[in-house]
């Protein structure tokens, strides 16, 4: 375990004070802070001025209560939250997450992580998440839509095209999207596309925004394996979940020559010898919304498992795609053990810093959520950026952008890591780009003066996309 730098330390102390209870959120700081030492040997000043606190501490948390009437006609009250992080790249931009398990750790964890992934893609995009503890499992139509709509009805009044710009995430797809989407319309009477991304093509989307985190997470794999000199074709690959992100990344593997053999969902995991059937498991989750179950009852030959660990599987290549903290200390002992040469966070911190830590120091390419994930929102800006100009791209159009952007990431990710001292350590790569990017606009748009914060330039600018 990396020890903090002496003036990080007492800062992520305070942050485990003022924030009692938020795991998630402190192991998502920790990790960052991990990477931060290095940048404050060389630029001292970033230490200085109260802008690390600054960056941990959001613009502003709003919590707000959604009733709703479910089938029956009862009243059901669910917690809402969005946690406005950072504008300071641009308006707060992040998904929201519909699941049980959601408390204010879980989205700050998010909403934090944002911020640097934001920051990554060069976009113009600050960082926020939001959601609630809404359980969407086994609701029907009618209860989803009503749900959603008293969700923006409080939330609209903190939203807009240049001040906070929501999407999807966890139990929330294009479905809940178009329910928000019509709500807000109906509310302010305007048709305000930039809103919200990962709406339907009919309706203001993007090309390729169903698809991009998935395949930016293997575009992402694809360029730590070249620098290899190593490819996807052939390989034995591993991917778990089996929603959004989970079945995009199968398709790009698939086009790529690996092969994928398991994915899963809460209940269990598959194994399949013979390569996912795409196709099926989009019938599965996509169109029937079932259960991973069904795969292996209506395909021969796949083996089923309601217990047990997805990661005990032997595999080249391990892509978690499902939720945070789903990969630990142990299962990444058992992946090393069994040969893997790549890991890449399709998901949000699905690997727990043991885990991290196990991989780097075994010479495994290792990949961070903040930086494979990132073609997703990256594809919202781009959906944002139609919508700003009235426009609409073509598929392999939006795709080329996709892959160039994830290709800028990777590359920014090694330069920067290589130029503090950790060459091929993408955390650190990952961390200290995104956090100078944030930190270089939170200087320039000032909170006090003092003549000390104006003296380092940035030293980054030839790592970033001139415009
Ligand atoms: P979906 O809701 O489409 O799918 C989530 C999948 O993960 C399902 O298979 C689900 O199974 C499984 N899962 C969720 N929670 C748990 C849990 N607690 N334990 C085990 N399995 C679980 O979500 P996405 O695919 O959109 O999101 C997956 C991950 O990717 C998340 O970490 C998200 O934050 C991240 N991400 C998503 C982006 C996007 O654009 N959608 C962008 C960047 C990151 P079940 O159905 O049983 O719940
Ligand atoms: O975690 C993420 O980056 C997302 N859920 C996507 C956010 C977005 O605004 O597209």
């Amino acid at each position: 375990m990396t020890v903090l730098d002496e003036k990080l330390e007492p800062i992520f102390n305070q942050v485990l004070q003022r924030n009692a209870g938020e795991l998630e959120f402190h192991q998502a700081v920790k990790e960052v802070f991990e990477s931060l030492g290095a940048v404050i040997a060389k630029h001292p000043s970033y230490a200085e001025g109260g802008l690390i606190e600054r960056i941990c501490e959001p613009e502003r948390q709003i919590i707000f209560r959604v009733p709703w009437i479910d089938d029956t006609g009862h009243v059901q009250i669910n917690r809402g939250f969005r946690v406005e992080f950072s504008s300071a790249l641009g308006p707060f931009k992040g998904g929201l997450r519909f699941h049980p398990s959601v408390y204010l750790g879980i989205i700050k964890f998010l909403g934090f992580e944002q911020i640097f992934k934001n920051a990554l893609t060069g976009m113009p995009i600050g960082g926020g998440k939001g959601g609630s503890d809404f359980d969407p499992k086994g609701r029907s139509d009618g209860e989803i839509m009503r749900f959603c709509q008293s969700f923006m009805t409080e939330l609209y009044r903190h939203l807009g095209e240049h001040t906070d710009v929501p999407a999807g995430d966890i139990g929330v797809g294009q479905r809940e999207i178009g329910y928000m989407f019509g709500q807000y319309k109906r509310i302010t009477n305007r048709y305000e596309a930039g809103v919200l991304t990962g709406k339907g093509l009919t309706w203001g989307g993007s090309q390729v925004r169903t698809e991009a985190t998935g395949y930016g997470t293997v575009f992402f794999v694809h360029e730590m394996l070249k620098t290899r000199n190593q490819g996807f074709d052939g390989k034995k690959v591993s991917v778990s979940g089996s929603g959004n992100v989970a079945i995009y990344t199968i398709e790009k593997v698939q086009e790529l020559g690996g092969k994928v053999i398991t994915c899963s969902d809460s209940d269990g995991y598959v194994l399949d010898e013979d390569g996912i059937d795409l196709a099926l498991i989009k019938e599965i989750k996509e169109v029937r919304r079932g259960r991973i179950s069904d795969y292996a009852t209506e395909k021969t030959g796949v083996k089923y498992f309601p217990k047990g660990c997805i990661w005990d599987v032997p595999c080249q290549i391990a892509l978690p795609s499902a939720t945070q903290n789903e990969l630990n200390g142990r299962d990444a002992r058992e992946l090393i053990k069994n040969g893997v040469i790549a890991i890449g966070e399709g998901a949000n911190m699905p690997c727990t810093s043991d885990a991290a830590h196990l991989f780097i120091a075994a010479g495994a390419l290792f990949g961070p959520g903040k930086a494979v994930n990132a073609g997703g929102v990256a594809t919202s800006a781009l959906e944002m950026q139609q919508n700003a100009s009235r426009d609409s791209w073509s598929f392999d159009s939006t795709e080329h952008r996709l892959a160039e952007i994830m290709k800028g990431i990777h590359d920014r990710c090694r330069a920067t890591a290589e130029e503090y001292g950790a060459p091929g350590n993408y955390v650190t790569g990952a961390n200290i780009a995104g956090f100078i990017r944030v930190a270089e606009a939170m200087r320039a748009l000032g909170v006090i003066w003092s003549p000390a914060l104006r003296q380092e330039p940035c030293s980054h600018q030839a790592l970033w996309p001139k415009r």
